[in-house]
């Protein structure tokens, strides 16, 4: 009876440490777990037979299926060991980085440089509280002259400056056109400001373009003096080019009276840079405010001009013509 138990003990370690080794999976070695040493497990039946032994036989028998638990527990602990290391093994495998393999070529964009002076301007005026107005580049020859106090024979509606559709419609020459139509769906106080493409014939060399871009400011209120306009532009013109001195000259536009040129002194020298004045009486009637409460100042520049001078460029056409060893510079 004794010798026969103990001899069922030692196969039980005997298969069970076979079954153990030559687990394959952390599923199967729990299954062999239970099967062995779980409480309706092979061990504890073998165990519960005990009950029929002498008390002499029992301690010793006790013993040896206490050595046999053991050893099971501890094959079982081993070969755990072994398969979560081995499975650990398989992951940093499957997921290793090499991390000396080449990157991802991705280009990086960049802001064109007239765009750039064009959003650096619209920020710049938009924190002074203005508003940015677009407008069609085909107009009619009321919005771009005759509403800005352009007669029929001044020089500037020439047709040699003007390109002129066959319609009678043409293409607008400077953005003031948006601010007409602005200030006609709006009232007093304005502050707004006008980007855009605008068309000259004029011959294309280092320095003209048939097309270029424009930027355009205008505030009408009761009580806006030339002061308001030299300070707005003083203003404007140091936070795009620095401090440097600038200086306004007397000059002509139908639009404005009186009217001047801003030069600014760019490496010692003085570069005229933009125009502006103060907005003609005519100019208000046209779009029925009433000049006796309302006065109001407007300015303008070419921001190719802008882009030349700020980043030493020498003709005009490397900003049309998308070479990007060009553009790659800004
Ligand atoms: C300039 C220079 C001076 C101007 C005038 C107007 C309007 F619509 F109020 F009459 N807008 N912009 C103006 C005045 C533009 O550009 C060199």
């Amino acid at each position: 009876m004794t010798s026969n138990l103990e001899a069922q003990l030692l196969a039980l370690r005997q298969s069970g440490e076979k079954a153990i080794a030559a687990a394959d999976t952390l599923e199967h070695l729990e299954e062999l777990r239970v099967n062995y040493l779980g409480k309706k497990g092979e061990l504890g039946a073998l165990l519960r037979s005990m009950g029929q032994m002498s008390a002499e036989e029992r301690p010793k028998i006790g013993a040896i299926a206490n050595t046999v638990k053991e050893s099971l527990q501890t094959s079982l602990d081993q070969q755990r060991a072994a398969l979560e290391s081995a499975q650990i093994q398989l992951q940093l495998e499957a997921e290793t980085l090499d991390v000396t393999m080449p990157g991802i070529y991705s280009p990086q964009g960049r802001i064109h440089p007239l765009n750039g002076i064009i959003d650096r301007t619209l920020d710049i005026f938009v924190g002074m509280g203005y508003t940015v107005a677009q407008g069609p580049e085909m107009e009619t020859d009321y919005y771009n002259f005759e509403a800005l106090n352009t007669p029929p024979d001044h020089p500037a509606r020439d047709m040699q400056d003007t390109f002129y559709l066959p319609d009678g419609n043409l293409l607008r020459t400077h953005t003031s056109s948006v601010q007409i139509r602005y200030m006609e769906r709006e009232e007093p106080p304005i502050r707004v400001v006008a980007p855009g493409r605008v068309y000259r014939r004029d011959n294309v060399d280092a320095t003209h373009s048939a097309v270029f871009h424009q930027i355009e400011l205008l505030a009408i209120d009761e009580g806006l003096t030339f002061t308001d306009l030299k300070g707005t532009i003083k203003v404007f013109l140091q936070a795009i080019f620095g401090d440097l001195p600038i200086r306004f000259r007397a000059s002509y536009f139908p639009f404005t009276e009186p009217s001047a040129e801003v030069d600014l002194q760019w490496n010692g020298r003085w570069l005229e840079v933009m125009g502006c004045g103060m907005v003609d009486p005519n100019v208000l009637k046209s779009v029925g405010y009433d000049p006796e409460i309302y006065t109001g100042f407007a300015a303008g520049f070419g921001v190719e001009r802008f882009a030349m001078v700020l980043h030493q460029i020498d003709d005009i056409r490397r900003l049309y013509a998308s070479d990007l060893r060009f553009l790659q510079q800004f």
